[in-house]
């Protein structure tokens, strides 16, 4: 079947109402075991979107169960071939193509990011994510090993078994089918926690792959807390595996959980303080633009937000001009109107701590040069904000801000920034802008960091990894490198009478 193209503009559909609410375990929903519910809220407006079933340790014991049945040696989900697991992420695939619209109107809904972005940048990371691993499925194999003595040796790449999910509010969606797509591919079974802020869109894909034919209890949703339902699943006993994108503190939280309960595996994709650094002979309106775009994209609400712009001395001032043109043209207002680059913060817990960083960065000095305040009258909206003379010491220059919120220093020689680049105790992604080849690639050696784009930022693809050095997390997302983090490897050594050669 040829693939369906999306149409140029799509429209989000209008009063959308929201299906699923509840908790999805075994391919049925089901109420919270403690009655309890919550609201999510479209960020906006303010206005509650509606109620969802609360989960808690029960109810992620419950899902922990489905899973684990799911699982059993002899279930339908184990003895089903490689290929027709790909067949079912082929087939999840095609029906997020098919309600591409719906959940990018929900998307919009929960966290309130331009509408045409998620369209055309979360849900087509989904679609993509979902038909490369669905590829990947039949051709997971070990290695044939030359052995010494009288033996024949070979390895088996196997699922861990249950794995835990619990993904963070700033891409729902797509962080949900980073973890969903390649544990699915290696024959795992899931017990996922969306983020308290938002719930909708994980909880459609429940409906998605109920259709798509998944067994039941292979795809299980437990919305929730992070304290509750997302501890639970991080210290569960019979999870085997917990993969978590989020805070660093918490990351270090589910670390602690895993040590203290069964070792379950873990990976981690926490913050960054990422460093752009601009040589003089850069191009320098399109280093202006992606290292903006880097800043401001998703409102600022990303763990790969450019952070620190390092530009070099002679072509700083006008770096700083050219950057504050192109602010004063972002257009910020309702994520649904398709003039939209700028959306609200997600809540209120996240404006005042940019907010406060703001105010930090003009306390302790640096020059503000655009913006640097709400949007009156807006609630979480926040105007896109430039600071130069950003000293490496300020809190600005440190600390995760997650909002819309450029910091320019200024650099001599290229061991000065490298240097100053990797004092951080984050590893994320890094940006090099230079015609020089020699320069891109001397630099881009010398950063620690498990990204460095080079002329270009948050080119991120699914067939290459994706993770951080230092703080900023544990193994790799995306590409092959993401099989192993879902597959145990096996060595079976058998004995021969005599040597085979
Ligand atoms: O993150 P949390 P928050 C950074 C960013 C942001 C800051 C705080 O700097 O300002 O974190 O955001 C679940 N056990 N990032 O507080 O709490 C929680 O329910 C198990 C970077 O929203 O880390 C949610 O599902 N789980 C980031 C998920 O963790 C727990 C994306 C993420 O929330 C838990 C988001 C616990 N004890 C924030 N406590 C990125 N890397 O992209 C919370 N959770």
């Amino acid at each position: 079947q040829p693939e369906k193209k999306a149409p140029l503009i799509p429209h989000p559909i209008k009063n959308l109402e929201v299906k699923h609410t509840k908790i999805f375990i075994n391919n049925e929903w089901h109420p919270s075991e403690s009655g309890r519910l919550f609201a999510t809220h479209n960020p906006a407006t303010g206005a509650q979107i509606c109620e969802i079933e609360e989960g808690d340790k029960e109810d992620v014991d419950k899902a922990v169960e489905a899973a684990k049945a799911a699982f059993q040696r002899g279930s339908p989900w184990r003895q089903m071939d490689g290929s027709s697991r790909g067949r079912l992420l082929h087939k999840l695939a095609d029906l997020v193509e098919r309600d591409r619209v719906t959940l990018a109107t929900l998307e919009t809904m929960d966290t309130g990011k331009p509408f045409l972005q998620a369209f055309f940048i979360d849900l087509e990371g989904c679609i993509k994510t979902l038909r490369y691993y669905a590829g990947w499925a039949d051709k997971i194999h070990g290695k044939a090993l030359p052995v010494d003595d009288e033996f024949v040796c070979f390895t088996k790449h196997e699922p861990i078994g249950i794995c835990g999910a619990i993904i963070p509010w700033n891409f729902p969606l797509l962080m949900l089918t980073w973890k969903v797509a390649p544990a699915l591919c290696c024959g795992n079974t899931i017990v996922l926690k969306p983020a308290e802020q938002t719930p909708l869109t994980a909880l459609y894909m429940g409906a998605l792959v109920k259709e798509a034919g998944f067994p039941p209890g292979v795809v299980n949703i437990v919305p929730g807390f992070g304290p509750t339902a997302g501890a639970a699943i991080s210290s569960h006993m019979d999870v085997d595996k917990v993969a978590f994108t989020g805070s660093t503190e918490v990351g270090k939280l589910i670390k602690e959980a895993a040590a203290k309960s069964n070792l379950k595996r873990v990976t981690l994709e926490l913050g960054g303080k990422n460093p752009c650094i601009v040589y003089a002979d850069a191009d320098l309106d399109w280093a202006v633009d992606a290292t903006q775009q880097g800043a401001f994209f998703n409102q600022g609400q990303c763990c790969t937000a450019a952070a620190r712009i390092f530009v070099e001395e002679c072509i700083y001032d006008e770096f700083i001009k050219r950057s504050v043109e192109r602010a004063k043209r972002q257009v910020i207002g309702d994520p649904f109107d398709v003039k939209t680059a700028q959306g609200p913060q997600i809540n209120q817990d996240q404006f005042d701590k940019i907010m406060e960083l703001i105010d930090s960065g003009k306390r302790e000095g640096a020059i503000l040069e655009y913006g640097g305040s709400a949007i009156q009258d807006r609630g979480l909206f926040i105007q896109p904000t430039i600071f130069s003379g950003v000293g490496d010491h300020m809190r600005i220059a440190k600390e995760e801000i997650f909002g819309p919120v450029q910091c320019i220093l200024k650099f001599r020689t290229q061991e000065e920034v490298i240097t100053r680049a990797n004092n951080t105790e984050y590893g994320l992604v890094a940006a090099v802008f230079t015609k020089s080849m020699d320069k891109a690639l001397s630099t881009a050696s010398a950063l620690q960091s498990g990204t460095v784009w080079v002329n270009c930022y948050n080119a991120l693809h699914v067939q290459t990894p994706f993770g951080g050095y230092k703080m900023s997390g544990n193994g790799r997302e995306l590409g092959d490198y993401a099989l192993a983090e879902y597959c145990e490897v096996k060595t079976v050594t058998m004995k021969l009478t005599q040597k085979s050669h």
